[in-house]
């Protein structure tokens, strides 16, 4: 069982609703290879990283385990970007549900309840790398993304990435561009 910790985003409706709705619906689209339930962050509005003239996002973090291996879990992710009506216009551009894997690693539910005597160092032993074609992990520029930052400490205050704490990382100091529009209940 690998723990997953998933991006989402969206800026475009499509025939089943607005970005909100988007998310909702892929949250609940995520627990058929989830074991146990996903667990999301608050859901935030944010300004677009990347070309300025598209609307607004909405962002979120998803934390769930899964039996899946990385690549498997790309996959089923990215089925249900092309369900929600994905198309690929630009790069850093408008989308209906931007799914991405940020951080995978090989926690457990029984190791996080005892997180107490777990340091930083023996959390980034656990995180999975990869560097191929299809999949980067951990997810490129996670640090420099206020939108990625803050949902991902509200799932997870002990991150590290790199050898840096999410939590003293600048994304995770500032309010710029950012706002949060829902609490922990909008998924369910
Ligand atoms: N890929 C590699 N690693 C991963 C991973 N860890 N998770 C590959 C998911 N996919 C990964 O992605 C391109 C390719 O990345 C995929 O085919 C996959 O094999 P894409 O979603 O088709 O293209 P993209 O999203 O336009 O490019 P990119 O570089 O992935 O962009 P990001 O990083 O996803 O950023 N502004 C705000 N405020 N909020 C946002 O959420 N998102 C983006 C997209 C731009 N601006 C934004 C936001
Ligand atoms: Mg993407």
């Amino acid at each position: 069982m690998l723990r997953a910790f998933i991006g989402l985003g969206s800026n475009l409706s499509n025939k089943s609703g607005d970005s909100r709705q988007i998310l909702r619906d892929a949250v609940s689209a995520m627990s058929r290879f989830a074991i146990g339930a996903v667990k999301v962050s608050s859901l935030y509005a944010s300004s677009p990283m990347g070309p300025q003239d598209q609307p607004d996002y909405v962002n979120a973090a998803a934390l769930l385990f899964t039996d899946l291996q990385p690549h498997q879990l790309l996959d089923q992710l990215q089925q249900l970007e092309l369900n929600a009506g994905r198309i690929r216009l630009r790069r850093w551009g408008e989308r209906t549900l931007d799914l991405d894997i940020l951080i995978m690693d090989h926690n457990t539910p029984d190791n996080i309840q005892d997180d107490s005597s777990r340091t930083p160092s023996d959390q980034q032993s656990d995180m999975i790398k990869i560097h191929d074609e299809r999949l980067i992990l951990p997810h490129i520029g996670i640090l420099d993304r206020t939108f990625v930052v803050q949902p991902l400490l509200e799932l997870d205050a002990h991150l590290v990435i790199d050898g840096t704490s999410l939590a003293d990382c600048t994304a995770a100091s500032t309010t710029s561009g950012i706002r949060i529009i829902a609490d922990l209940d909008w998924a369910d």
